[in-house]
């Protein structure tokens, strides 16, 4: 296949706004406490009202559900759980005719321990689908080396049977797939147009910068054939006028992403990359916490602003389905709930790149504090069990877990103040907040003061004036540890945002040139000197014509 895409071209995406659904916590329909298709199908009016161009669907596919659908046993067929393939018809065609697009989760990097590839490669060495996957020889004493994975333990897994160990970045039931094999390749690519082919809007590639590794000399993420690697991925599977291929890239820098997400399309058309989520850690696991210091958060924005302006493309998220909410922790969660969701959603928004809003986060859900036993997430059990094992005081441990766990993010959308919130008739596969009471759809809907609301007038603010894509950003007062301003500027207008981080009152003079501008939006009613609690606010002029 040719690749003809336009370099100077305007592309859908870069106007968009994308919503993630976690399909599991959605809208369940057929009563088993778990989401599914035709409950994401019920909601899409919802979803248009808000006015999002694309729904970031979390994988559906045929799983065991170790890692909720993260290992993927049957790329082709839709898991029982969440319904059938022509539900999934259904939804694409249901949600095209709102203009919405389907960016389908793809989880190439790994296939589940229960795929007929994996099963086969299994059974010997001589088998074809052998290579399918990562092998290295031993006794079963010793792994090949002492990689970890992400959800702790060994990253090898001894088969006796075969005398050999494979290779898992994340559970073992998540084997890695071998990208070095060209028949490994050609299989996701011909799966990928497959899904092409019934009108997916574009893809979400999960660790995709982690197919190029080189486990011997254990290098995972940005691995040496990485590019490579995207360039056929983009060549034989992406390349159809208008698909969005989104990449998560943990471990990208600014230089690596502008190659990732290259204008010419060669590659990949954005990043998902976490620099600036992982600012208020100490070491490189998330679970040793530390405060966030604004100014670190204002120059790593700055940095992938500016370095990507003109030559890449960045994706804007705070939240997704493997974060806890923001408003929890970036935020406040009970005094100025309201106030600090806007706020938080203010600073991001007015940015180049495209934003993400993760299910609940419009309406300001926040994060849930169960016992152990509660959860569900496969991470959260393994650092329980690992660090209270290594020594760790069991309360601390549990601290991190109701501020750092993924399942803060996973609990059943609130649709309305109902005993079960409106998700399901039954018990849930994970606790509703209680708080849903006060903090649902309904209520947000009815109240045109909510964080709903003001998401919406976000949206349509990123479509009425170029410059939210286009404007060369310039941060302010870099060191100012309470106030996030920036400002946007193209050739047919000036944009500031202001942000009050803290819950003080503080003072503020707007600069000079925008004393006289238009207020596009801001969370507090009438205008008051200074900036008040977490209060935020977006000033435009135009650019003078002559
Ligand atoms: O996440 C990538 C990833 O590296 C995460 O494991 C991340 O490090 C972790 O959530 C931090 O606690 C993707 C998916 O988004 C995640 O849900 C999957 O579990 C993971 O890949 C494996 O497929
Ligand atoms: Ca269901």
């Amino acid at each position: 296949m040719a690749t003809t895409l336009d370099k100077t071209k305007r592309h859908w995406w870069q106007s968009a706004v994308f919503y993630q659904i976690y399909p599991k916590s959605f809208q369940d329909t057929n009563g088993d406490g778990v989401g599914d298709l035709p409950g994401i199908i019920s909601r899409l009016d919802y979803l248009a009202d808000l006015g999002i161009d694309g729904i970031w669907l979390s994988p559906v596919c045929q799983s065991p559900q170790v890692d909720n659908g993260y290992d993927i046993s049957d790329y082709r067929a839709i898991d029982p759980m969440f319904g059938t393939m022509e539900d999934m018809e259904t939804l694409i065609r249901e949600a095209d005719k709102r203009g919405i697009s389907i960016i389908f989760d793809l989880v190439l990097n790994h296939s589940s321990d229960q795929h007929r590839w994996f099963l086969e490669a299994k059974k010997s060495k001589d088998n074809p689908y052998h290579d399918y996957y990562i092998w290295r020889d031993g006794d079963g004493t010793n792994p090949p080396n002492d990689m970890r994975a992400t959800f702790g333990g060994p990253a090898w897994t001894y088969v006796p049977e075969l005398r050999q160990w494979y290779f898992h970045q994340f559970a073992p039931q998540q084997p890695d797939l071998n990208w070095e094999n060209p028949a490994v390749r050609e299989e996701l690519y011909a799966m990928i147009r497959y899904w092409v082919d019934k009108g997916i809007g574009g893809f979400r590639l999960d660790v995709i910068d982690q197919i190029g590794k080189d486990p011997d000399r254990k290098i995972t993420g940005n691995g040496p054939r990485v590019h490579e690697f995207f360039q056929e991925l983009s060549r034989e599977a992406f390349i159809k006028e208008g698909l969005v291929s989104v990449g998560e890239a943990w471990g990208a820098d600014v230089e690596r992403a502008k190659r990732y997400s290259a204008h010419d399309g060669s590659e990949l058309s954005m990043v998902f990359q976490f620099e600036h989520i992982c600012l208020d850690q100490t070491t490189w696991e998330k679970w040793d916490m530390a405060p966030l210091h604004l100014p670190d958060l204002k120059a790593c924005m700055c940095r992938w602003q500016q370095g990507l302006h003109g030559v890449g493309w960045n994706s804007l998220f705070m939240n997704n389905h493997d974060l806890p909410r923001i408003v929890s922790r970036w935020g406040n969660d009970t005094t100025y709930r309201v106030e600090s969701a806007k706020m938080l959603a203010t600073m991001l928004h007015g940015m180049e790149g495209t934003p993400y809003i993760f299910q609940g986060e419009e309406i300001g859900m926040t994060n849930i504090r169960l016992p152990l036993e509660q959860y569900v997430d496969v991470e959260i059990h393994n650092v329980y069990k690992e660090r209270t094992e290594k020594g760790y005081d069991p309360e601390a441990v549990m601290e991190s877990i109701w501020a750092r766990g993924r399942d803060n993010a996973r609990t059943p959308m609130q649709w309305d103040d109902s005993e079960l919130a409106g998700f399901t008739t039954v018990e849930p596969w994970l606790p509703i907040h209680d708080n849903h009471t006060e903090i649902n759809v309904e209520a947000a809907l009815t109240d045109p003061d909510s964080i709903y609301h003001y998401y919406k007038k976000l949206i349509q603010l990123r479509k009425t004036y170029s410059v939210f894509r286009d404007g060369a950003f310039t941060l302010l007062d870099p060191a100012d540890d309470k106030v996030f301003a920036y400002t946007r500027d193209n050739e047919y207008g000036h944009l500031l945002v202001v942000c009050n981080f803290t819950d003080e009152w503080l003072e503020y003079e707007l600069p000079e040139e925008y004393a006289q501008a238009e207020v596009l939006l801001t969370n507090y009613r009438e205008g008051a000197p200074g900036l008040r609690p977490y209060e935020a606010a977006m000033f435009y002029y135009e650019e003078e014509r002559v």
